[in-house]
């Protein structure tokens, strides 16, 4: 069913406590935890508790859910990165180099970014 828990997705494991992560937040809806690969010094992903592809599907299916993880976005930068500048991202599909096939959302700071990204 629709946002039922996979059990070969990694991000549902982190949700459930069946694979480690550095949890940084938690709400009744989402997870926020440090990404293992920083590309910032400031890098964690917010993810929903319901399992959907992609940030779109997300959206489409549970919008309050997805108002939740930007809304949760935005906490996390205050608490890990204070009123600096700091950027979400949403990769979605391979296509656009998308790995974790979990809604998630990127949030990055303490460095400059460039734009257009790469
Ligand atoms: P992407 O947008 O799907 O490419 O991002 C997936 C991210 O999940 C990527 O930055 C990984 O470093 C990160 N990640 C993680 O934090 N913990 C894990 O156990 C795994 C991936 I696998």
């Amino acid at each position: 069913m629709a946002g039922e828990p996979q059990a070969d997705c990694l991000f549902c494991k982190i949700v459930k406590g069946e694979v480690p992560a550095t949890v940084v937040r938690e709400t009744e809806t989402t997870v926020a935890f440090r990404d293992i690969n920083p590309q910032a010094p400031v890098h964690c992903l917010v993810i929903p508790k319901v399992h959907y592809p992609d940030a779109a599907s997300l959206a489409a299916a549970e919008p309050q859910i997805a108002a939740d993880v930007l809304r949760e976005a935005g906490e996390v930068a205050l608490q890990e990165n204070g009123d600096k500048g700091f950027r979400i991202v949403f990769n979605t599909g391979a296509g656009a180099g998308q790995t974790v096939f979990h809604a998630h959302a990127h949030i990055l700071g303490g460095r400059g970014f460039n734009w257009p990204p790469g």
